[in-house]
């Protein structure tokens, strides 16, 4: 069996490309592997058969002959880990890279979590309007220390790697709040992640499934 992973039948982006998939994608991508895609529903996702791959009923999952695996900070190690393209051959540079994973995924992306929470999930709140700000600073605060590593480089630590692939990633869900434009060396970082052929390959093969007509009946 080749790699299989999951992914929304339908994205609520509507094919904007961020739901997770698209940064497991991206690494399978980068690193030129072929890879078939099973589409879910949300009841698919919280049936037996998919909590047995994945505990939290989530996509995306990723699997390859007798491996399984949830949770994209994993997926992306484990590709950049066994094929050439996203992690440096230095030791310690792949340590950094790694390290840059940790940080785009525990250090960047929960504040921006927290934007999308208060925003959608709990907008409705009569105290959301006092926490938005709050939280919208808290970002701000993580991007200007960002910008001050980041400075005039391409990319976090030297070439390309798995490490900027999943900040690009996080960093990309933060655009609909109008956050990232705010910091225009960090609007371009991510331009130039989104322009990478691997990226557009990747894009493309999620807006295919979810900008598509809904199938009738
Ligand atoms: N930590 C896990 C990982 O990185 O793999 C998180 C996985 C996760 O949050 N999966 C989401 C999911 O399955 C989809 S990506 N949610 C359904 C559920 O929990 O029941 C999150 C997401 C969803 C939708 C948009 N969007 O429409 O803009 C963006 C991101």
């Amino acid at each position: 069996m080749g790699i299989v992973i999951t992914a929304f039948e339908r994205s609520p982006d509507g094919g904007k490309g961020l739901a997770r998939d698209t940064r497991v994608r991206w690494a399978l991508e980068e690193t030129g592997q072929p890879y078939d895609v099973r589409l879910l529903s949300f009841p698919a996702m919280k049936a037996p058969a998919h909590l047995a791959l994945h505990p939290f009923g989530q996509i995306p999952t990723y699997e390859e002959g007798d491996l399984a695996l949830f949770e994209t900070g994993s997926i992306v190690f484990h590709l950049a880990e066994r094929h050439a393209g996203l992690f440096p051959q230095d030791a310690n540079a792949r340590a950094r890279a790694i390290t840059w994973m940790f940080a785009a995924v525990n250090t960047i992306e929960p504040p921006i979590l927290d934007l999308v929470i208060v925003r959608i999930h709990e907008g409705d709140k009569p105290w959301a309007a006092e926490r938005l700000p709050l939280v919208a600073d808290r970002i701000r605060g993580r991007l200007k220390q960002l910008v001050a590593h980041l400075g005039d480089s391409e990319w976090l630590d030297g070439d390309f790697s798995a490490g900027d692939l999943m900040m690009v990633s996080v960093l990309l869900r933060l655009r609909p709040s109008g956050i990232l434009d705010e910091f225009p060396c960090l609007a371009a970082y991510v331009a130039r992640g989104e322009a990478r052929p691997a990226y557009q390959r990747a894009f493309a093969a999620q807006l295919a499934i979810n900008a598509a007509p809904p199938s009738a009946g």
